[in-house]
């Protein structure tokens, strides 16, 4: 069978390292859509995902934006969830013991209010043990009415990373948003804050209305689109950060199957994260990781690894 994990970490380009996370394999829940992760219990063993990313913490409770906070559209889903969850002493107590030792990795998503707060759930996090990641979310789209404050200044991302970083050993993943002009300045200026791997796309800005009622489809009017419609453009700014900056990515936006993930990992990505799919299809990991198994054994590729970066772009 085809290797989706590499026995021997030093010969080649890893497909289950990023930065100095070790995975089981490439393929992690994406972040908010598998909700803490004992969600997915039922559908899929929380070990066989290359990690459980959890749905983004934020220090104090928050309710959450107002309904309606989904919308359908032709293409992709609209979102507009507004961050809600209990806040991070919650999940450290209730949730954490529960979740640690059940997943063959654990990252877990989180955004301050302001740039200082990020370290401090950070330093937080790692006192609390059992959490084997950090995704740093500076790019959620559904607050301060989709003003991105930490997302789209390198100067702003560059000085929340480091902050981060001073406070915590633990590996860090900054998760980018598409919602800006040039994503690769955005992953230097984490690379050099000392992120340790980037992950994008978050979900692009969009709107719905019902020009009959003239009422939007999300309550906060704009929100963020996922699924299918978003693949072309996460893989074009994928393939820009992986061929300008030198650090691991991990790649989101639209996957459904097996090739969709192997598309990432050929423009670069190290990794790749699914999300949307799993309100249709709760065990997607798992259906992935056999499609990938299957469709390099027809290719005849003995290893996943001699996909990644295998793009050949004119
Ligand atoms: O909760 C949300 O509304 C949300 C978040 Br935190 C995010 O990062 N991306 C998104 O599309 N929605």
């Amino acid at each position: 069978m085809p290797q989706l994990h590499t026995p021997d970490p030093t010969t080649g380009p890893p497909a289950d390292r990023v930065g100095p996370l070790r995975l089981k394999n490439p393929v992690m829940t994406a972040s908010g859509t598998a909700g803490l992760g004992l969600e997915l219990e039922p559908f899929v063993d929380l070990a066989e995902p290359g990690a459980i990313v959890v749905k983004t913490l934020t220090r104090k409770p928050r309710r959450g934006n107002p309904m309606p906070r989904l919308c359908e559209t032709p293409s992709g889903l609209l979102n507009s969830i507004g961050l809600p969850n209990k806040g991070l002493d919650h999940f450290i107590e209730n949730v954490l013991p529960r979740l640690a030792g059940r997943c063959s990795c654990l990252i877990v998503n989180i955004a301050g209010t302001c740039t200082g707060e990020f370290g401090e759930m950070a330093a937080q996090l790692d006192r609390a043990g059992g959490v084997d990641a950090l995704e740093l979310n500076i790019s959620c789209p559904n607050v301060e009415g989709g003003d991105l404050p930490f997302s789209r200044d390198p100067s702003v991302v560059y000085r929340l990373v480091s902050d981060v970083r001073a406070a915590t050993k633990l590996p860090v993943i900054t998760k980018l948003s598409p919602n800006v002009s040039d994503i690769a300045a955005i992953a230097r200026a984490s690379k050099e804050g000392g992120t340790d791997a980037v992950s994008l796309i978050n979900t692009l800005l969009g709107m719905a209305v019902d020009w009959r009622s003239g009422r939007p489809g999300l309550g906060t009017t704009i929100g963020g689109l996922s699924g299918p419609a978003v693949k072309p453009v996460a893989l074009r700014m994928v393939w820009e950060v992986c061929r300008t900056v030198d650090v691991p990515v991990i790649g989101i936006g639209g996957i459904r199957d097996a090739d969709d993930a192997l598309e990432f990992l050929c423009v670069g990505a190290s990794a790749v994260q699914v999300g949307t799919s799993h309100y249709r299809t709760p065990d997607v990991i798992p259906r992935v990781l056999a499609g990938m198994r299957e469709r390099l054994l027809a290719a005849g590729r003995a290893d996943v690894r001699s996909v990644i970066g295998s793009v050949r772009a004119g």
